[in-house]
């Protein structure tokens, strides 16, 4: 009795021992992906316009090595809820997507670029979808991530984007084999309400304050949305209703400014008013050494974006007395 239980714990362990090899040996040698990235810039938000970016990967584990040389890809989308803006503004020829050359490189193929459906041609079971078909006349890629896309969507409606690579997509490789794809990635990325901020930039110095960028950041960094001021100082950024953001202004030469955790709960968030500090020569967001040196270097010229501080022309005493007014200050400054 003793020695069967023995022996079977023996062979339960062998068995385990095996049980790593066993499954490495059934895995293929390499691994393939298509990644549809999350929102790369804009705002997700009815009327407004966002990015995403469309990318290929392949990792080989072992020789001989697969190679990837075409993709054909169908991208669906709830059109409903969003529209492709046209990459090329040709309505004449449809709607088409930017291609990218970051996983084909520059000897990449265009077969088909284009937003169905267009013509005769319908996207595989019916709705809407991006049809990006590419090829290279490169070696095949074997161990690379790359963009192969960008997409600007427009936001129409309040909903899920139903975004989805359609089963039809396949990759390709050198024998014009079908090289599987082990797995597809994709956001799950929905149109909501536009928010507004509002606010207003005046710059130390000045009495025109347009050109001032203004940028809002969500809690993950990402921008969200841009706006320049007007020559008033006044700025609106779109935004996503209900998130939490970070508003910075910048303009050459002046210190950031930021004004943190605004929370966009209804539809407009005025933010109030900032004064920008000038003499950041050098953009470092540090008045400094260096910035007097640079104003100095340039003292009685035309200087630059960055070392006329006050935008009048000419670098001279008063965007001097500007940087050293601001001596050893940093930024972003408060709002
Ligand atoms: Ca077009
Ligand atoms: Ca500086
Ligand atoms: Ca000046």
């Amino acid at each position: 009795m003793q020695k069967k239980h023995w022996s079977l714990i023996l062979a339960m362990a062998m068995l385990l021992s095996l049980l790593p090899q066993a499954v490495l040996a059934q895995a293929p040698n390499y691994y393939t992906s298509v990644i549809v990235s999350d929102v790369t810039s804009g705002a997700p938000v009815v009327g407004g316009s966002f990015t995403t970016d469309v990318s290929l990967s392949i990792v080989n584990n072992a020789t001989p090595m697969l190679g990837v040389m075409g993709v054909d890809l169908y991208l669906g989308f709830d059109p409903a809820i969003v529209n492709v803006d046209d990459a090329d503004d040709n309505p004449a020829n449809g709607v088409q997507v930017n291609v990218s050359t970051g996983f084909f490189g520059g000897s990449v193929v265009v077969a088909k670029n284009i937003v169905l459906p267009y013509g005769a041609e319908t996207c595989p079971g019916g709705g809407s979808c991006v049809h990006l078909a590419l090829s290279h006349t490169g070696a095949p890629i074997t161990n690379k991530t790359g963009k192969i896309a960008t997409i600007t969507w427009g936001g129409l409606a309040v909903g899920p984007t139903g975004l989805a690579v359609l089963t039809d997509t396949v990759l390709a490789d050198v024998d014009g084999n079908t090289v599987p794809i082990n797995s597809t990635s994709v956001p799950a990325i929905s149109i909501v309400p536009a928010g507004t901020i509002t606010g207003r930039v005046e710059e130390q110095g000045q009495t025109d304050f347009s050109g001032v960028s203004l940028t809002a950041y969500n809690t993950g960094g990402g921008v969200v949305g841009t706006a320049t001021t007007d020559a008033a100082g006044n700025f609106t950024i779109t935004v996503p209703q209900g998130g939490v953001y970070q508003v910075q202004a910048f303009d050459h030469g002046y210190l950031k400014a930021q004004k943190s955790s605004v929370y966009v709960v209804g539809a407009t968030v005025g933010i109030g008013t900032t004064r920008l500090l000038g003499g950041d020569v050098n953009g470092d967001n540090n008045v400094n050494i260096l910035d007097i040196v640079g104003i100095i270097g340039v003292f009685g010229t035309g200087g630059t974006i960055s070392t006329d501080i006050n935008d009048d022309g000419t670098v001279n005493i008063f965007d001097l007395t500007i940087a050293a007014g601001n001596f050893t200050k940093v930024g972003p400054t408060a709002w």
